[in-house]
């Protein structure tokens, strides 16, 4: 790999934070079951600790995505201790996301329901996550929402979007200067005849009535299959509207399973499309890179190397691109060349440059081998084993 190739691979990386997931971490499963992970984490001590073994051995992952009612269950009463063990554990607490979909009276929507009183509490807890964000100083509070309806006829969707315009822009009220409000969309599940914020465009549409802070989030796994996911990013980019990511892979619908499993091309054209974008416009897009999946079989804390191992690898890929030559291609309507531009890229080895970006940062070359070699594992199953998460809830 000649000079330039290592360098930009090294500028690429040096750009890259992921903010991992304290679900998953955490035993996570199906509708149809968890299956167990004696070292699975329970507590927030936990998730914390095995976030600091991921950004050990790949120092790219300095923040721990927060949700509401799992890891702050007493609420602002929980902001001091999660200070402190961010502190010990060197990773900072970062989004936050609160939970409008495991309580009970959230059947028929939280944020959209047609229950005034339901659409308050709701509205209770985003304005405390938002608070918690603040505490803790963190950037970001993400909301999804699982709200929707199962049967024809069965709701006003009109009258939903209205009551989430009128919740949003009260949240937005809350939120300062340098934070920011992530809306995040999903087509179904769990429900599964409408969603009320089921895909870009009406999250856009929300995000544009809900305030100057609010921007649009990308759950990679919350598309239907055959959509352009780039395409929206690009429109996003365009629109200035791209608040971050949610990275994951799947085979079929909202699977959560391991960045680059199924389809390291698609990740790999999101990346593109944003170096494009820089490219372009000499700035730098204002994006969270983060990752939510759910680890069912993996070990939790080897799946989330993975993870990050294969981001920064697809990231450096798309780093590689030469813009100009791919601009030129694309004006003179030159598909084959367009597309070589791409293909060369993303056939490149990156990997003896990234190990060779590890080792100038006292970093282990191979980030999975130096965790498995750590004893982490066999030392937390001997201390957390035996024990029986038999919690409903889903991390
Ligand atoms: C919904 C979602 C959302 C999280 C949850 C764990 O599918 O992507 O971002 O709150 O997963
Ligand atoms: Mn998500």
């Amino acid at each position: 790999m000649n000079t330039s190739h290592t360098e930009r691979v090294a500028d690429a990386l040096g750009s890259l934070h992921i903010e991992l997931p304290s679900w998953g971490f955490a035993n996570t499963g199906t509708r149809f079951g968890k299956y167990l992970q004696p070292a699975a984490a329970l507590t927030i001590d936990e998730k914390f600790a095995d976030a600091a073994e991921v950004h050990r051995p790949t120092g790219v992952c300095p923040t721990l995505a927060l949700h509401g009612l799992w890891d702050l269950p007493d609420g602002s009463g929980d902001v001091p201790g999660i200070k402190s063990l961010g502190a010990s554990a060197g990773i900072r607490p970062g989004s936050i996301n609160p939970n409008l979909f495991e309580d009970q009276e959230y059947k028929f929507g939280s944020f959209g329901n047609p229950d005034a009183g339901i659409r308050a509490r709701a509205l209770r807890h985003a304005r405390d996550s938002v608070a918690y964000a603040k505490a803790l100083r963190s950037r970001d509070t993400v909301l999804w929402f699982a709200d929707g309806s199962n049967y024809p006829g069965t709701a006003n969707i009109r009258q939903r979007k209205r009551w989430f315009e009128e919740n949003l822009q009260a949240l937005h009220a809350d939120v300062d200067e340098n934070q920011r409000l992530l809306i995040e969309y999903k087509p179904f599940e769990p429900a599964f005849y409408h969603t009320d914020l089921a895909d870009w465009g009406m999250a856009l549409t929300l995000a544009r009535a809900t305030g100057p802070r609010a921007r649009v989030l990308v759950d990679t796994g919350h598309h239907y299959q055959s959509q352009n996911i780039e395409q929206i990013v690009a429109w996003l980019l365009s629109e200035g509207m791209l608040g971050g990511f949610h990275f994951n892979d799947r085979r079929y619908a909202d699977d959560d399973l391991t960045l680059g499993s199924i389809d390291p091309y698609q990740v790999f054209r999101i990346f593109s499309e944003i170096m494009s974008f820089e490219w372009e416009t000499g700035t730098r897009a204002d994006i969270a890179y983060m990752i939510d999946q759910s680890h069912n079989l993996k070990g939790k804390i080897e799946a989330m190397i993975q993870t990050v191992v294969h981001a920064q690898e697809l990231y450096a890929k798309a780093a590689l691109v030469d813009r100009r030559r791919l601009a030129s291609a694309q004006a003179a309507c030159d598909i084959v060349a367009a597309e070589s531009a791409l293909h060369d890229a993303f056939a490149t080895d990156v990997r003896p440059a990234i190990r060779e970006w590890r080792q100038a940062r006292q970093l282990p070359p191979d980030p999975l081998e130096a965790f498995r070699e750590s004893g982490y594992v066999e030392r937390v199953t001997a201390r957390r084993g035996g024990r029986t998460s038999t919690s409903s809830s889903y991390a």
